[in-house]
């Protein structure tokens, strides 16, 4: 690729592919739904692969053709496959990769659909699977069976940010005959990048930290090798969970300013995690950069930063964490994460809320658990507006 020796950062700006011949500083909304061919034969031709020609937008669009290849570059892959939905992504992942009588390990703590998608629907159509701690590489060598097909892993995991070791676990996956498929959402390609650890896929939620201003939802597959990739871009477009060419744009334009978004989301989050940490109020907290964190060594070995995702319970469990949420200013009582607006909100309630209550406790999502997700706001208002919103509990 072009851009391939200049720093993340200036590829962010400067990346992804896409013909310019009015010479374009930014790349251009080709906002149709179809393409004109220039007579029958070179139409024929685009549909048997002869040439690369664009056809109709659900099988291909220059403007969502730069976004795949600008996030296939960041996270070190041959293809990108955008999605409407990070669910989309999950699901087209599922579909394609797993048939009836195979097995998935993944972790348990995941966001909750990603799980729910599983158990309630894909175990419908035959395939079997189990959810164990992926940050104990021991219980994931051990669910492993005959016919697993895939080990899927979120780390940082939402909501419970443990931390799962990559490079063994691509390990364990191809000793047996599986692939590593990460949910890299957390971390953002700025932070982490499992395809250079050894995974075969990664996805996103593009809603969050990639587009990072909560107003569209988009989804991202890349993978490490071409032939993957393009199993995977034939069930998205057979599934018609394809990406819109406005949603990739504004996709390309929240990535131009990921790094300096991440860094100072970063930094403010450390502060708050020690904030938390020595709040006699607190009873927990789960930040990647805190010394306390159980694979605190890990994050640093494996991830580029911390991010900016915090849990916490509070001393009075799930009512004292109610009383935080309703008292909050600057924060946001919202779902969603990874945008420039701090958000605080219930996992146990919310996001997580079909997961059944025994899954959840096994996964350590506990009836207390906080999740905050820290913006760009000034660092000082988000420790007072947390420190108002603790002294009323
Ligand atoms: N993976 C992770 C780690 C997520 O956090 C989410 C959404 C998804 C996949 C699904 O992506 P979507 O289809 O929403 O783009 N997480 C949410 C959350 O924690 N709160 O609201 C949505």
């Amino acid at each position: 690729m072009k851009n391939k020796k200049l720093g993340l950062n200036s590829r962010m700006i400067h990346g992804g592919e896409f013909e310019n011949p009015l010479g374009s500083a930014t790349v251009p909304i080709y906002q149709t739904s179809t393409f004109i061919f220039k007579d029958a034969d070179h139409g024929a031709r685009c549909f048997s692969g002869e040439d690369d020609g664009y056809i109709y937008t659900r099988i291909g669009n220059p403007t969502i053709h730069a976004l795949e290849t600008m996030v296939a570059d960041l996270e070190s892959g041959s293809t990108g496959i955008a999605t409407s939905s990070g669910m989309a992504a999950v699901n087209t992942l599922y579909m394609a990769l797993l048939s009836k009588g195979d097995h998935i390990v993944s972790s348990a703590a995941v966001y909750g659909p990603s799980r729910v998608v599983m158990e309630q629907h894909w175990s419908r159509f035959g395939v079997e699977s189990t959810y164990v701690n992926t940050a104990n590489i021991d219980e994931v060598k051990a669910a492993i069976r005959p016919n697993t097909k895939m080990i899927y892993v979120e780390t940082p995991a939402n909501p419970t940010m443990d931390i799962t070791d990559l490079e063994a676990c691509a390990k364990l996956a191809h000793d047996n005959g599986a692939l590593l498929v990460v949910d890299n959402t957390f971390s953002s390609p700025y932070l982490q990048r499992p395809l250079e650890l050894g995974a075969d896929a990664v996805f996103h939620s593009m809603t969050k930290f990639l587009n990072g201003h909560a107003d569209i939802v988009a989804g991202m597959i890349v993978t490490r090798e071409k032939e993957l990739g393009k199993k995977l871009r034939s069930m998205m477009i057979n599934l018609g969970c394809n990406m819109d060419p406005h949603q990739a744009y504004m996709v390309l334009r929240g990535i131009k300013t990921l790094g300096i978004r991440v860094e100072r989301s970063q930094q403010s989050a450390m502060q708050i995690a020690r904030f938390l940490e020595a709040h006699p109020k607190v009873e927990w907290v789960k930040y990647p950069g805190l010394e306390s964190h159980p694979q605190h060594e890990l994050a640093k070995k494996q991830m580029h930063g911390f991010g900016s995702m915090i849990s916490f319970e509070l001393k009075g469990g799930l009512e004292a964490g109610k009383v935080l949420m309703n008292n909050v200013q600057v924060a946001i009582l919202a779902v969603s994460l990874g945008g420039v607006e701090t958000l605080i909100q219930h996992p146990a309630s919310m996001t997580h809320s079909k997961v059944s209550h025994d899954a959840k406790l096994k996964a350590g999502i506990t009836d207390g658990l906080v999740r905050y997700s820290v913006g760009i706001e000034d660092v000082e208002d988000l420790l007072e507006d947390l420190k108002q919103g603790l002294d009323r509990i």
